[in-house]
Formats: structure tokens, C-alpha cells, sequence
């Protein structure tokens, strides 16, 4: 058995750059006392989601999925051709792994559910970023996995109204110059690099860790006159000449939560969606899009909050409720919660 192979007493599962997806997951489950390989099964039938995604992805310009369905989803968003292929790849895929006895979609407006299936919560947004698709910018997939709370017989909606800090897996794909792949089982955070040529996820970031400050901040600057003040004294001071703070930061925005929350995660720095006058509950998702980023970045050292708590202690009542999100290296997102508390004025 090659070393990368050989469970390890700890960490749980030390990576080793060159193993597999596949392999790593497997360390996981030999340091998981007890596991059945439900869980590991689970997240292998997530990469194999993603890696049909890619090729799809990837072509999209010359299979002719460019453009819209006609249709509009539960967002009231047009749906893009490759929005409705992600989803129905991943519904496929995760119901047949027979692990899942429920699942949610940013394009399904219901959960479906599953009684005769697994003990596993999947919540999904299949294509992030979708208005990029067209302009061949970065775009990605988002998941969260929770276990079901209800012990047996039919799964209910309560079983996807979790709090994210319950989380048992949450990750990302990202479909850009290459496809990464960014998982995190509450064992730190792993990203994992596409080979086209061989299919497989090889390790090429272990152990990410956010920077606990960094230089960029990450900001849709077009709704700044719609932020509440506190937001906007902070766009102010982030943008204001002050070399003892590293002030001010370079701005990057993609427009894609998936690429801009990963730059974010690797080289630091800061990204926000505050709530403001037109979206007054913020726009991003809590179950798909917010907690599963808020459980990553935690996971690496970083931060996440709605301005006013933690991210992962909300308690969720409804699937697709937003919120605003502010994620990040820690010393960043607290300054921009002291200017939206007025601790900073
Ligand atoms: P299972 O019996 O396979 O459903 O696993 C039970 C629990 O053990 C899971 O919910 C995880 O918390 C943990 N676990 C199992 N397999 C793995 C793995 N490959 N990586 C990390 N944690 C795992
Ligand atoms: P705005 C993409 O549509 C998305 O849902 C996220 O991926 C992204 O962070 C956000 O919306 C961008 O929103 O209002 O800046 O275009």
C-alpha cells in the first residue's frame, strides 16, 4: 500500500500533493471510527457531478448550450441552458448514490425528498454566476452536505433548515482556466485540480488557509449609494490613502460568488454583499451560496458574517432565504463589521 494510502494516526487524513480525490477521501473515511462509506461514496458521486459538468462546461460554446431556455426559475432569473444541465446532472447523479434523503437546488423551488433513501442532506447551487456564461467567465458549483436531523421515516423540510455550522462536508467547484475542486470535511480545507487527460481530481492546494489580512477587497461598488451608511463609511476607508493600514486595497470583482470567495479564500483580503435598499434581506443564498462558503472560510482561518452575527449560528426558516454575506481573512471582516455596528466611525 503506497504511503499516501497508509492511514495515518493524525491529522486525520495529512495530505499528500499528487493523491487523488479519491484517494484523500478515503484517508478520511479509515480515520472516521465506524464509517460505513455512505459519506465517501457520497462525495465521490459529487465529484463525478462535477467532472460530467466540466466537460459540458468546458464546450459549451460549440455544443450550442449558449443562451437561454425561455424559461425563468424560482429566482426569477432566466434560466441559462448550462443552469439546467448542472442541476439536472447533479439531481441524477446524488439520487442515484441512494445516500441522499433530501435534496434542494437554487433552480428547484421545492426540496426533493427521498424516504427510501440515505441519511444525507444535499443543498446545491448547480451553476454560480450563471449571467458569466455567455462571456466565458468563471462560473462554479456550490454544496453543502448536513445529516438528516429526523432519526427515520420521511425526511422533512426541517432536515434542510439547518444552521451551517452543522455542516458535515461543504465545498465548491470552480470552472476556470482549470476546474478546482475545494472540499472541506471539518478536517481543514483541500483544494483538488482537474487532469482533463486522466479525469481525476489531483491534491494541488492542501491545507488552504486564509490569510488573517489581506491587500484586495471584493465589492459590487455599483450599489454603493443603496448600502447603509456604515457599509459605505467603509467602502470610504478602504478606498482612502492610509500607508500604515495597507490602504488602500486593490478592488477585484468577478461577479461570480464562486470566483471572487475563492481569490478571496487563497490570497486573502475581503468580500461583501451587504444587505442594501434594493435587496434588503442581501442577495446571495444562505443554504447554497452563504453557508457553505461561511464553513470553508472558518475552516481555513477566515471569517464569515451577515454583518450583525455569524453566518453559520443562523438559523435557517425558509430554502431560499438570503442574506448578506461578508467573507474573508478575520482581521478584514471585523473591520467592516465595526463600521456597520459604529464601533469605526
Ligand atoms: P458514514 O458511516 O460513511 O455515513 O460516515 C459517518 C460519518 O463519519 C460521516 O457523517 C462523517 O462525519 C465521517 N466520515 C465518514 N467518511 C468520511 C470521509 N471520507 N471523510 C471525512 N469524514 C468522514
Ligand atoms: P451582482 C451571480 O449572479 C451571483 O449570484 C453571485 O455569483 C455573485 O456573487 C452575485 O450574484 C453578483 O451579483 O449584483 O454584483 O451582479
Amino acid at each position: 500500500m503506497s504511503d499516501s494510502l497508509r492511514p495515518s494516526a493524525h491529522p486525520p487524513h495529512p495530505p499528500v500533493v499528487g493523491t487523488t480525490l479519491r484517494e484523500h477521501v478515503l484517508l478520511g473515511m479509515r480515520a472516521a471510527a465506524g464509517a460505513s462509506g455512505e459519506f465517501t461514496s457520497l462525495l465521490n458521486h459529487i465529484s463525478l457531478a462535477v467532472r460530467i459538468i466540466t466537460s459540458r462546461v468546458r464546450s459549451a460554446g460549440l455544443a450550442d448550450m449558449l443562451g437561454y431556455t425561455g424559461d425563468t426559475n424560482v429566482q426569477g432569473e432566466e434560466v441559462q441552458k448550462l443552469d439546467e444541465y448542472a442541476n439536472e446532472v447533479l439531481l441524477s447523479v446524488l439520487e442515484r448514490s441512494g445516500h441522499c434523503c433530501l435534496l434542494a437546488s437554487e433552480e428547484l423551488e421545492e426540496a426533493i425528498f427521498n424516504e427510501k433513501s440515505g441519511k444525507y442532506v444535499v443543498l446545491f447551487d448547480p451553476l454560480d454566476g450563471s449571467s458569466n456564461i455567455d462571456t466565458n467567465v468563471s462560473i462554479g458549483t456550490i454544496f453543502a452536505v448536513y445529516r438528516r436531523r429526523t432519526r427515520e421515516g420521511k425526511p422533512i423540510l426541517d432536515d434542510a433548515l439547518q444552521p451551517g455550522r452543522d455542516i458535515v462536508a461543504a465545498g465548491y467547484a470552480l470552472y476556470g482556466p482549470s476546474t478546482i475542486f475545494v472540499l472541506t470535511t471539518g478536517h481543514g480545507v483541500h483544494g483538488f485540480t482537474l487532469d482533463p487527460n486522466v479525469g481525476e481530481f489531483f491534491l494541488s492546494h492542501p491545507n488552504i488557509r486564509c490569510p488573517p489580512k489581506g491587500a484586495c477587497y471584493s465589492a459590487n461598488l455599483g450599489n454603493y449609494e443603496r448600502w447603509a451608511p456604515g457599509a459605505q463609511r467603509w467602502a470610504d476607508w478602504i478606498n482612502s490613502e492610509d500607508k500604515d493600514h495597507g490602504l488602500p486595497y486593490g478592488q477585484r470583482y468577478v461577479g461570480s460568488l464562486v470566483a471572487d470567495a475563492h481569490r478571496t479564500l487563497l490570497k486573502g483580503g475581503i468580500f461583501a454583499y451587504p444587505a442594501d435598499k434594493k435587496s434588503p434581506d442581501g442577495k446571495l443564498r444562505l443554504l447554497y451560496e452563504a453557508n457553505p462558503f461561511a464553513f470553508l472560510f472558518e475552516q481555513a482561518g477566515g471569517m464569515a458574517t451577515n454583518g450583525a452575527e455569524r453566518i453559520l449560528d443562523v438559523l435557517p426558516t425558509a430554502l431560499h432565504q438570503r442574506t448578506p454575506l461578508v467573507v474573508g481573512s478575520r482581521e478584514d471582516v471585523l473591520h467592516f463589521r465595526e463600521f456597520l455596528t459604529g464601533e469605526r466611525t
